[in-house]
């Protein structure tokens, strides 16, 4: 794992330099929204289950998922999507605090494509509930927090699709 920080760091020892101004200028982004990271962090973890249940209202009721037959039929299979769309909103919360998406590669998105094809997971459904929790967490921490959340459910997003 990563983090904005030491992705920095890392990329100018590649080149055996001290920080230059772009570098310390990231640098300088990440420190100054730190507060706006923090603040937004302890709010998605304080309404986590609100967040992950207003998505699936949004996206996934009376979805193919859910109609008998579907992928979320059955309460076994409506808890294991429930817990990963809390599996996505908890990542990307991590991701969000690093200000860095490796984290996402490597505990989230590493198989899980090959996994939901051979389960019949739908991708689509997947991706539309993640797009979900999107504007449902924005509208919860605000445009700015919301934002750079969105960042790291479009990653998602992207590396499923
Ligand atoms: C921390 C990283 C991590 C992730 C991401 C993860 C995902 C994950 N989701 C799974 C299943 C599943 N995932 C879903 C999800 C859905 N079905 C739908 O129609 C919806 C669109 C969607 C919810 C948004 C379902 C229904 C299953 C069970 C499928 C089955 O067993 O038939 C499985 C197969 C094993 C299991 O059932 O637990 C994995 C590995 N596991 C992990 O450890």
């Amino acid at each position: 794992m990563q983090d904005a920080i030491t992705a920095v760091i890392n990329s100018s020892d590649v080149q055996g330099k001290y920080l230059d101004t772009a570098a310390m200028d990231k640098l300088k982004g990440y420190f100054q929204t730190g507060e706006l990271r923090v603040r937004a962090a302890t709010s998605i973890s304080a309404n986590a289950s609100a967040i992950v249940k207003d998505a699936v209202a949004k996206s996934l009721l009376y979805s193919e998922s859910t109609r008998p037959g579907g992928n979320m039929y059955t309460t076994r299979r409506y808890a294991a999507c429930i817990r990963d769309m809390d599996y996505f909103l908890r990542y990307a919360t991590y991701a969000m605090l690093a200000g860095d998406p490796s984290i996402l590669d490597e505990r989230v998105l590493n198989g899980l494509k090959e996994t939901y094809n051979s389960l019949g997971v739908p991708i689509g459904n997947t991706v539309n509930s993640i797009q979900a929790m999107k504007e449902v967490t924005a509208a919860l921490v605000g445009p700015d927090a919301g934002k750079e959340m969105g960042v790291y459910f479009d990653y998602i997003s992207s590396g499923l699709s």
